[in-house]
Formats: C-alpha cells, structure tokens, sequence
C-alpha cells in the first residue's frame, strides 16, 4: 500500500490565484491508473503565506520495501519543504520537535553567514524544543534544498527549497519536484564506522570496483544532450574517466533502497499530467553518497537551469546528477497522452528509482528497482557542454588557488587541501582549481556562493553557474566566484561521509 504521504510535487506552479488554465480541469480528477493509486492533483491558491513562515523538524514514518522506517522530516503544515513567491523574503521560523540537536543548511541560498546553518559556525545547533527565527532576502529563484549538515542527512533530513520567479507563475505549466534519496535500515554512524574502521570498511561496499569489462551499458543511457545540441563542441563521450577504471571507487555504501519522494519503484509516486501539458520537471539529488543519472526515457526534454542558475538550454534524455546537485528539466507530455516513468539510475550499478507521470486511464507498467545493466560513472561530459545563460561578467581574477582532494578508500581519510591561507574580501574575483588526486568522484559545494564552472582539465570554457561541482578522478575542475557575504564559509565534498571524515575547509570572506 502506499504510504500517506501527500508530496508537495503535485503542487501548481502557483501560491497565488492563477486564471483558468487548460489543466485545471485536472484538479477534480482522481484517478485510479493501471491498479496504482494516482496521485490527485490538488491546486492551492492564493493564501499570503503567515510570515514567518512555520517550519518543523520532526520524525515520520515511512514504508520502505514493506518495513517500517522513522525518518526526519522537515515540514511547513505537514507538507515537505518551502515554496516561496517571487519578491518573498525567506522569512521561517525553525522549530526543533525531535529529541535530539539539529541545525537545517539553506542549500544554495546566499543568507548572511550567521543563518547559513552549519554547526557551531557561529550558532549552535538547536536544542530539543528550541524555535530559531531565520530572515534574509531571497536574491535568486530557482531550485534549491534543505537539509542537516550532520549524520541526520542520511535519514531523510532533507526537502525541497523552491523560490519561484514571475516567470514560473505566468507560465502555463505545472511543476513536479522529485527529490531523489538513498536509503538505510541502519543508522548513519554505523554506516560510517564500517568505513572507518580500517579493512573492513572496504570490504563492505562489495562491488565497488566496477566491473568494466564490456558489461557497462551505454546503449540504455540513452542520448547523452550533447550529441543533440552540442556536435561541435567535440566527440561525445569523455570515455578517458574510464581508462583506469579497475580502480576507480564509484559507491562506498550499499542501500537498502533508493527513493524518489520517499518511495521506491516498487510503489512509485505517479503524477497526473494532462495530454498535450507542459511540465517542468524540477529534480533534486538529496542522496547522502549516491549520484545519477536521471533519464525521461521516451520523452525528449529541454535542460533550463542547474543548481537553480539558468543555462543556455539544452536537450536531451539522460542527466548526471551528482550529490546535492539539481536540474530543471521542461518536457511536453505527448498529446495522445500515456504513462512516462522519469527514473534515477544510481551510477555503476542496476539500481534505480523513480515517479512515472501518467495521463488519466494511462496504463502504468511496473519498472523493476534493479535493471539488468549497470549504469556507467558520472562525468564531465554534460558539465563541459554547459553554458550559463547569466555568466559572471569577465574580468583578471584577484586570487588564483589550486586545491587538491586527497584521500583512499583504504584509510577512509579525506582531505581538500591548499585553501586553508585563503583570506578574500568581498567583492574580489578569486579562481579555484580543484585537483583531484584521488580514484572516487567528489561533488565540491561552497556555501553563501554561486560559482562559475571555467576550465576542465585546461579547457576554458564560460559553463554554468552552480553551487556543487562534480570532480571526477585525476580530473581539474576551476572554479570562479566574486567573494560574497563576510563570513567563514565552509567548502566540502557533499558526499556525506567524505565531508565528516575530513574532506572540508572553510573560505574566509572578511
Ligand atoms: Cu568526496
């Protein structure tokens, strides 16, 4: 049975009251598809939001593969996540209801320092019971997240930071938001003390040295955007990630699921579209340590922003989504209707999540969560065909620094080396080159900052604007950024359990 949950993915593009549009109809459609329970579309209008806005931390209960789960949640009237309206301030109070401390990090937000919500840098985390008020001005739409920059990721801390622009309101779309997540029974510290603790952490995430001899399946990858949009820009695949791939290290923990809105594709959400609609699909990777590839199979769609940051469109089928990352994907349901899965392949194996948008009566097919192929490792592929459509303006950087990521599976000892002497002021240009010395991927965010991808591996290129990078093994990803608010702002890897064993520094901004 499904679990009660009501996603916020069904809400309208709007808070405000929106004329008739060619959709509304749908809101008094309750659907039964295919022997699953249809998700109803339930238009919301107009209330002015209560300011501030309520937030809680709290427990729910989930059912995972048929077993029950307390998971986190983070909710305003019992629905996952924020929504704002163009022009609102971020204006929330956080109340604490669990038994236990917590802090919620505005992810991609750039607040003051003192609000960005990290432990200890400068506040405290919030005690049991305790209500926190949070208010800055919201400088950028788009798709951003929440989530504790603790262990309690890992269970389920985490939802959908969403800032509308007007344009969102005026269009005539609906909006769907996934959040992707990995799943275990067991709690985060042990899943962390099997890493460290010596060989046996390596032992534990069996498989984790890909198999690459001829059984990686790039034909049910689908076509990867650039051989769409960007032939000129070179020769598709980036197949060099691959060559010394005995000993690349793609996933360090085994799940017991993956989820996509809190549930496994077993059991999936299934969203009611209309024939002929327009959707914009808005996909977050809330995953504690996994990356996908998200894929809209049958249906071509039209990639508008990363990370929230508007880029040049591009379109094709097939996404990588590292940790923390998000896009914004816009697609046209077919006018002769039918059931559209939208799946997360989690990279080096057959595992895989998803929803499935359906028109009313479509038939929906069941999609296994484990497929027969193993999906191939992330890369730069997509990221260096990225265009940022609202790019920093050029100019000589103030400070340029090579950073280097280290680290082994072996030790389960991370580090981001180099930056520790960084002092920036506000205002000044400063260029990171990230240097990956080590055989995992690490998806590198820098909080109260949006930077602009500029160079892979010597290549300069004007790419997109973004808050968390990818940097594959032995590859050298730059970054620019104008120096933002003063603060002490940290810069890690958002795979979770290289961020809590060492793969983390802060950028001083006075
Ligand atoms: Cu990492």
């Amino acid at each position: 049975m499904s679990p009660p949950c009501d996603m916020q993915s069904n809400r309208p593009a709007s808070r405000k009251q929106k004329t008739m549009n060619r959709r509304e109809f749908l809101k008094t459609a309750g659907l039964a598809v295919g022997g699953l329970a249809a998700s109803q579309f339930i238009p919301r209008f107009a209330l002015a939001a209560p300011s501030p806005r309520q937030l809680a931390i709290d427990t729910r209960t989930l059912e995972v593969k048929g077993k029950a789960a307390t998971v986190y949640g983070l909710t305003e009237n019992g629905k996952p996540g924020l929504t704002f309206a163009p022009g609102e301030r971020f204006s929330v109070a956080l109340a604490n209801r669990l038994k236990e401390d917590t802090i919620i990090h505005w992810h991609g937000l750039t607040p003051p320092w003192e609000q960005d919500g990290v432990a200890d840098n400068p506040l405290p985390m919030l005690k049991p019971g305790e209500t926190r008020p949070y208010d800055f001005a919201l400088e950028e739409a788009g798709t951003f997240w929440m989530h504790a920059h603790t262990l309690q990721e890992q269970n389920l801390l985490a939802a959908p930071l969403i800032v509308h622009s007007k344009e969102d309101l005026s269009a005539d779309r609906q909006e769907v938001v996934i959040l992707l997540h990995d799943f275990s029974f067991k709690p985060a510290e042990e899943l962390l003390s099997a890493l460290t603790g010596g060989r046996g952490g390596h032992m534990m995430h069996g498989g984790h040295q890909m198999d690459m001899g001829g059984k990686m399946d790039m034909g049910s990858m689908g076509k990867m955007p650039m051989q769409h949009d960007m032939k000129s820009m070179g020769s598709g695949h980036d197949m060099s990630a691959m060559g010394g791939m005995s000993a690349m290290d793609l996933n360090d923990i085994e799940y017991d699921a993956y989820l996509a809105n809190d549930r496994t594709l077993d059991d999936p959400e299934v969203v009611t579209v209309e024939k002929g609609g327009r959707v914009r699909l808005r996909i977050i990777n809330g995953a504690a340590s996994t990356a996908f590839h998200l894929t809209t199979g049958k249906l071509s769609a039209k990639l508008v922003a990363v990370d929230g940051h508007p880029i040049v469109p591009m379109t094709g089928d097939t996404f990588p989504m590292s940790m923390a990352q998000r896009i914004d994907l816009d697609i046209e349901v077919p006018k002769d209707g039918g059931a559209f899965p939208i799946l997360a392949l989690r990279e080096g194996t057959g595992d895989r999540t998803g929803i499935v948008l359906a028109t009313a009566g479509a038939k929906i097919e069941r999609h296994p969560a484990k497929s027969g192929s193993k999906a191939p490792p992330l890369d730069l592929t997509l990221e260096s065909a990225l265009r940022s459509a609202k790019p920093l303006t050029e100019r000589r950087p103030d400070k340029s620094v090579m950073a280097h990521l280290t680290g082994d599976m072996a030790s389960y000892q991370w580090a981001l080396e180099g930056l520790q002497d960084l002092k920036l002021k506000s205002g000044e240009r400063v260029e990171i080159a990230m240097m990956n010395m080590s055989m995992m991927a690490h998806p590198m965010h820098l909080h109260g900052h949006a930077f602009q991808v500029v160079d892979i591996d010597g290549k300069r290129f004007p790419g997109a604007m973004r808050d968390t990078v990818l940097v594959p093994p032995m590859k050298t990803v730059t970054i620019a950024f104008d120096a933002g608010k003063p603060g002490h702002w940290p810069f890690h890897c958002h795979h979770l359990y290289h961020m809590v064993t060492g793969m983390m520094t802060h950028i001083e901004v006075a």
